[in-house]
């Protein structure tokens, strides 16, 4: 089994807290060229995914997306729990966890994919041939995502974590954009306290650092 993953990136950042979270160790490889913002053509020429993250189980089966590698492994380790053990469990942490990915996620991504001279041409993350960059998808991700910062402002208000009292998948990628979004300059505004110490708790978590 090997988990593909690239520097710093937010994605597979998801893969590598839950994890972390779980107490379970993968081999790991960078898809990336090094000192590029690419992927290695090998790895993207391995399969139709041609993302990170990427598990790859021994017998070759592929398994794309962040969330998908997680559920993969909590089916296998349902303890602890980071998806939910009930129906309303279940339910709301999958419901913040959409979120955080569609609102948070996706708002960063369209700013930073359409603003950064490295990604000309490569407007969309994974897709071949030319995706030209759209300009005025900059101040609308940041719009979508200063939207979600305020969401989760209001939500943190009176839920210790993003689903409730338990710490979850929900607040993983929620710390993966945040995180993200602040190293490449689009960082939520001063004055959201609730999201400031929700960031402050899942910060300390030593899964954190991964
Ligand atoms: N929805 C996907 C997003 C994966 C994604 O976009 N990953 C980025 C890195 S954060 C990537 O593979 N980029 C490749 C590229 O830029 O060509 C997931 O949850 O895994």
């Amino acid at each position: 089994m090997k988990l593909y993953v690239w520097g710093v990136a937010p994605n597979p950042r998801r893969v590598k807290i839950y994890l972390a979270e779980k107490g379970l160790s993968v081999p790991i490889e960078d898809a990336g060229i090094p000192d590029q913002a690419a992927l290695k053509p090998e790895f993207l020429e391995g399969g139709p995914h041609r993302r990170v993250p990427l598990l790859v189980l021994d017998d070759g089966t592929q398994i794309g997306e962040a969330m998908a590698i997680c559920r993969y492994f909590e089916t296998l380790n349902p303890e602890p729990s980071l998806m939910g053990t009930d129906a309303l469990e279940r339910a709301t942490i999958e419901m913040w966890e959409r979120t955080a990915d569609n609102d948070g996620m996706n708002a960063v991504a369209e700013f930073f994919r359409n603003s950064r001279k490295a990604f000309i041409g490569r407007g969309l993350s994974g897709m071949p041939g030319t995706v030209e960059q759209i300009p005025g998808l900059v101040e609308r991700g940041k719009q979508r995502l200063g939207w979600w910062y305020e969401k989760m402002d209001r939500r943190l208000a009176d839920h210790e974590f993003i689903a409730g009292k338990k710490y979850s998948v929900a607040d993983i990628t929620a710390l993966c954009v945040f995180d993200f979004a602040k190293r490449v300059g689009a960082e939520a505004p001063a004055g959201l306290a609730n999201l400031a110490r929700w960031h402050a708790t899942v910060s300390a978590r030593p899964s954190a650092k991964a």
